[in-house]
C-alpha cells in the first residue's frame, strides 16, 4: 500500500479535524513508523475503548496509509494493545504500571506479549486509554520518536472543562465561530454531527467536562421535555470521555416548577432540586453537574432571600451528591449600580469580599468557579485574589478561549502565554509558596477536586472559532490543564505542526507569531492595567476609552486631565490591595513595587509619572500604540512569508484576516492616542498623535451627495468626521487632487462597515476604475465608529501630480456608505 511518496500534497488545513488532521506524513517520517505494528488489539468493550480503537485506526491510516487489522484475542503478532490496566493485567498477570496512576492518566509502553512486539496503552480509565491513543497520534503527527516508550502522563487536575455560552435559540453570547452546534430555534438540533466532532476535538487535549448552556441560563432547559433531548447531547460526547453539564437558572423551582418560591432553604425547593436531579440521572447517567450564575449582571440569587452563595450552591449540590455531580458556584458576582463618585467603590473587591466569608461552608461536590483576575477578562489584570482566599473550598480558575474583550477572533491573540503568568504567580498563600495552578487544582490545601474551565464557545463555522490561528486557544487551554507546566512555546509548537505540518519555516514563523500577538494586541489597545479600553457597554470590540467611566459598571480606569488609575492601595484607595496575601500586598501597595504592566489596575498617577522603563506614562501610552499597530502590520508580512508553504486557501483566509487586524490596529491606535491627546494636554514627543501627513480627510475633499458628520466617540474618526450618502440618493462622490511627486503609491481608504447594510464603493482615478468592493463583513456596529472602521488597501498605484482620485458610493440599508479618509504612501513606506 505504501509507495515511495516524495512530495507531500499540501491539503487543506482548515475544516473540522483542525489539530486532528492526521495529514501523510513524509517519506523520512513513514520510515520512522514503518516497524510498528499492524494490528490492533483492544482488550474490553466500551463506547470509549471504541472510539480509541477507531482513533487510532483513523491517525494511523491517514499518516501512514496503512489500515490496521483488528484483532479479537491476545496478540498473535506484533501489536497495538488498548485496554484498561485491571483488562491488561488479567491478560498477562507480568504487565504492572509503574506506581499509581491516577484517573484519567495513560502509561504508554512497548513490551513483548507473549513473544510479540506490543505497543501497549493503558490507563485505570477507559478514557485515560483514549487520551493514551491521542498521545501517540499527535507524537507521530510531530514526527516525534515512539520506538521504545515508556512513558506515564497525569493529569494535573480532574476537572478540565469547557463551558459554552449558548443559547436555546442557538445564538451563542461572546461566540465569534458561527451559530450554536448544540441549540437551534429553542430545541437541541436534529443533527449533533459537529458535537460530536467537538468532543472528540475535547477529548484529544484531555478535556473531560463540558457545559453546552449560556450561565444567563434559560430555566427551560430544565423541563421534563428538554431532559431527553440533553440526553441526546450526552449520547454524542459520550465516546470520547466528555461528561454533560448545563448551566441552570437558581430561580428555575419557582420559574418553571410551579412552586412559590425559590428560597435555598425551602424545604419545598430542596425537594425540588432533588426529584429534578433524580430525573436527569435517570436519563443521562453520567451526567457532569451544573454551573450557576446567581446575583450577577441582573440574574436572580440567593440575594432575593437574604440567602447567602453557600446556601444557594449546597441545596444543588445535595440533590448531585448521590450520583456524583458537581455544582460549580461562579465567583462573578458583584453589584452592576456601583456608585462611580465614590472613590473607595471597586468592583475588584466583590468576588473576595463575597466569597471568602465563605470559605468552608460549601459543600464538598461545589467547586468555585473563578475569573482569572478581579475585574472581567481584560487583556491585563492582576491574579484574583480570592484563589488565596479559600482553603477549605474547591475551586476553578476560569480562562476565557473566546476573545472576548481580545479581538473577537479578528485579531490573532494567541492566550497561553497570557494564562501562564495568572497560573504560574505565586499568592503565597499562608504564608508558603501557592502558584495559582497548585491552589485551583486543590494541592495547595489538600482539596477533593479543582481544576480549570475555559469558555470556548466554538461554532459552526468550519474552523470552528473563526480565526483559523484562534484554535491553537482552545488546543492551548486543554494543554495547559492537563500540564501547566508546558511552556507557551511548547505548546505553539505543538499546535502548529499538527495543524500546518512539520515545515521548519512554517513552525518558525507561525509559532513566533502566535507567541508574540498578546503583547502586539496589549500595545494597541489598553496600557500598564489599565484595562482593555473597548467600549465596555455595547460590543467590548472597538476602542471607547471614556464609555468605562461614569457608570456603575465598575470597570473605572479614572483618567482625567492629571492623571490616569484607580488607586487600590490599602493606604489611600479602596483598599483591594489588602485582599492579598501580605508578600503580594506588599509589592502592589508600593508605587516602586509595582509592576509597569499592573500600574496603573493598583495606582493613581499623573501622566508625567516616570515609569521603571524610564518612559513618562503618557509616552508610553503614544509609544505601545504606534509600536503595536506596526508589529501587527509585521505580523502580515511574516505570515506573507509562507505563502508557497501553506494551503491556498487557508493561506488567503487568515491573510485577509492579519490584513484586517492590521488597519483595525491604527484605528485603536489613533482613538486612544488622540482620546489621551485631548485628556491630558501633553503632544506625543515623537509628534506622531494628531498629525497625518498622508491622510486626505474625507469632510475635506470635493464632495457631491457626501456630507459630513460627527463620528461618535469623536476620537473613532480620523478628525472627528466622517461623510455619509444619505437617501434619497443612491449614490456620492468625493474626490480629491493629488499633489505629490509621481511614482508608486499605496492608497488606503478608510470606510465604515456596519451590519445594517452592504454598501458599495467604487474607486477611480482619473477615469479608470482601479478597484470596488462591498462593505459586507459581519463586524458588531450599526453605526460608523471604532467597531466598523476598516481599510482597504490598493497597493501598486502609478499616481502623477494633479490627477484626480474619486470614490463613488453606493449606500445600502442604514449603512450610507460611509468614509473616513483616504491616506496614500510612497510604495516604500
Ligand atoms: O464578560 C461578561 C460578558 C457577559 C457574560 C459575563 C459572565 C455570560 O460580557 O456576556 O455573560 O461576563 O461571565 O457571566
Amino acid at each position: 500500500m505504501m509507495g515511495a511518496v516524495h512530495a507531500v500534497p499540501l491539503h487543506a488545513e482548515t475544516g473540522d479535524d483542525a489539530w486532528l488532521r492526521y495529514a501523510p506524513l513524509d517519506a523520512v517520517a513513514r520510515k520512522k513508523y514503518e516497524s510498528l505494528p499492524a494490528s490492533v488489539l483492544t482488550l474490553g468493550d466500551s463506547p470509549v475503548l471504541g472510539a480509541a480503537q477507531g482513533e487510532l485506526i483513523r491517525g494511523v491510516r491517514g499518516m501512514m496509509g496503512r489500515t490496521l487489522r483488528e484483532g479479537k484475542s491476545l496478540p498473535q503478532e506484533n501489536a497495538f494493545v488498548l485496554g484498561t490496566l485491571a483488562e491488561l493485567h488479567k491478560a498477562d498477570p507480568a504487565l504492572r504500571a509503574p506506581g499509581d496512576l491516577r484517573e484519567d492518566s495513560f502509561w504508554l509502553t512497548t513490551v513483548r506479549v507473549h513473544g510479540f512486539a506490543c505497543l501497549i496503552i493503558t490507563s485505570p480509565t477507559d478514557r485515560g486509554v483514549l487520551y493514551g491513543v491521542f498521545a501517540l497520534l499527535a507524537k507521530m503527527a510531530r514526527n516525534e520518536t515512539v520506538a521504545s516508550l515508556n512513558e506515564v502522563q497525569q493529569p494535573f487536575a480532574p476537572i478540565r472543562w469547557v463551558n459554552q455560552w449558548d443559547n436555546l435559540n442557538g445564538s451563542i453570547e461572546r461566540g465569534y465561530g458561527g451559530r450554536s452546534i448544540f441549540f437551534d430555534a429553542g430545541s437541541v438540533r436534529s443533527d449533533l454531527t459537529r458535537a460530536g466532532d467537538y468532543a472528540r476535538l475535547l477529548a484529544s487535549v484531555g478535556i473531560n467536562g463540558c457545559a453546552i448552556n449560556n450561565v444567563n441560563a434559560d430555566s427551560r432547559i430544565l423541563k421534563d421535555d428538554f431532559l431527553p433531548q440533553l440526553a441526546r447531547i450526552a449520547d454524542v460526547f459520550r465516546p470520547w470521555g466528555v461528561r454533560l453539564a448545563i448551566a441552570i437558572d437558581v430561580s428555575s423551582p419557582k420559574v418553571i416548577g410551579g412552586l412559590d418560591t425559590f428560597d435555598p432553604l425551602d424545604p419545598g425547593v430542596s425537594d425540588w432540586w432533588r426529584k429534578k436531579v433524580d430525573e436527569i440521572y435517570q436519563q443521562i447517567p453520567d451526567f457532569a453537574g451544573f454551573i450557576v450564575k446567581a446575583d450577577s449582571e441582573g440574574r436572580l440569587g440567593p440575594s432575593t432571600y437574604g440567602r447567602t452563595p453557600a446556601d444557594a450552591a449546597n441545596v444543588i449540590a445535595r440533590a448531585l451528591k448521590p450520583h456524583g455531580g458537581l455544582v460549580f458556584y461562579r465567583a462573578f458576582v458583584y453589584n452592576h449600580h456601583l456608585d462611580w463618585r465614590n472613590p473607595k467603590n471597586d468592583r475588584a473587591r466583590a468576588a473576595y469580599d463575597i466569597f471568602h466569608p465563605l470559605d468552608g461552608k460549601f459543600d464538598d461536590n461545589v467547586v468555585i468557579q473563578i475569573k482569572y483576575g478581579p475585574i472581567d477578562f481584560q487583556v491585563r489584570e492582576p491574579v484574583s485574589p480570592l484563589f488565596g482566599g479559600l482553603r477549605s473550598t474547591n475551586e476553578a480558575i476560569e480562562l476565557q478561549i473566546t476573545q472576548e474583550y481580545l479581538g473577537q477572533q479578528r485579531h490573532l491573540c494567541f492566550l497561553p502565554p497570557m494564562w501562564k503568568e495568572t497560573l504560574d504567580f505565586d499568592l503565597h498563600a499562608a504564608g508558603r509558596s501557592t502558584p495559582v495552578k497548585d491552589l485551583v487544582a486543590g494541592k495547595s490545601f489538600h482539596r477533593p477536586t479543582g481544576g480549570f474551565v475555559g469558555v470556548a464557545n466554538v461554532g459552526l463555522d468550519a474552523d470552528w472559532l473563526g480565526h483559523p490561528l484562534a484554535l491553537a486557544n482552545l488546543y492551548g487551554f486543554g494543554r495547559l490543564a492537563w500540564n501547566p507546566n508546558l511552556s507557551s512555546g511548547t505548546i505553539a509548537n505543538e499546535w502548529t505542526r499538527m495543524t500546518f505540518g512539520n515545515n521548519p519555516t512554517v513552525v518558525r514563523t507561525i509559532s513566533a507569531m502566535q507567541l508574540a500577538s498578546w503583547r502586539i494586541y496589549e500595545n494597541y489597545t489598553g496600557p500598564l492595567g489599565a484595562g482593555t479600553l473597548t467600549n465596555i457597554l455595547g460590543s467590548h470590540y472597538g476602542p471607547g476609552v471614556e464609555s468605562s467611566e461614569r457608570n456603575g459598571w465598575g470597570q473605572w480606569h479614572r483618567a482625567d486631565h492629571q492623571g490616569i488609575g484607580m488607586d487600590r492601595t490599602v493606604a489611600t484607595g479602596t483598599g483591594y490591595v489588602g485582599q492579598y496575601p501580605a508578600p503580594v500586598a506588599g509589592k502592589y501597595e508600593s508605587l516602586k513595587s509595582t509592576p509597569d504592566e499592573l500600574l496603573l489596575f493598583f495606582h493613581h498617577v499623573p501622566y508625567t509619572y516616570v515609569l521603571h522603563s524610564g518612559k513618562t506614562v503618557i509616552q508610553y501610552i503614544y509609544d505601545s500604540h504606534y509600536e503595536g499597530a506596526q508589529q501587527a502590520q509585521g505580523l502580515v508580512g511574516q505570515w506573507e512569508s509562507l505563502k508557497n508553504d501553506l494551503d491556498d486557501e487557508v493561506y488567503a483566509a487568515v491573510l485577509a484576516r492579519l490584513q484586517y487586524q492590521a488597519g483595525h490596529a491604527i484605528v485603536w491606535r489613533d482613538a486612544v492616542c488622540n482620546w489621551f491627546l485631548r485628556m491630558s494636554g501633553i503632544p506625543d514627543a515623537k509628534g506622531r498623535v494628531g498629525h497625518y501627513p498622508n491622510r486626505i480627510e474625507a469632510e475635506g475633499m470635493q464632495l457631491q451627495g457626501y456630507a459630513p458628520f460627527d463620528v461618535i466617540p469623536q476620537e473613532t474618526g480620523s478628525g472627528g468626521k466622517g461623510i455619509e450618502c444619505a437617501p434619497p440618493l443612491q449614490h456620492c462622490d468625493a474626490s480629491f487632487r493629488f499633489d505629490r511627486a509621481a511614482g508608486w503609491y499605496e492608497l488606503d481608504v478608510e470606510y465604515f462597515d456596519q451590519i445594517n447594510g452592504e454598501s458599495k464603493f467604487r474607486l477611480f482615478v482619473g477615469n479608470q476604475q482601479v478597484d470596488e468592493w462591498v462593505a459586507d463583513d459581519h463586524l458588531p456596529a450599526i453605526k460608523p465608529g471604532g467597531d466598523s472602521s476598516t481599510r482597504r488597501r490598493i497597493t501598486g498605484l502609478a499616481l502623477r501630480p494633479g490627477d484626480e482620485i474619486r470614490i463613488e458610493g453606493f449606500p445600502d440599508g442604514k449603512e450610507l456608505a460611509p468614509l473616513d479618509y483616504v491616506e496614500v504612501f510612497a510604495r516604500s513606506q
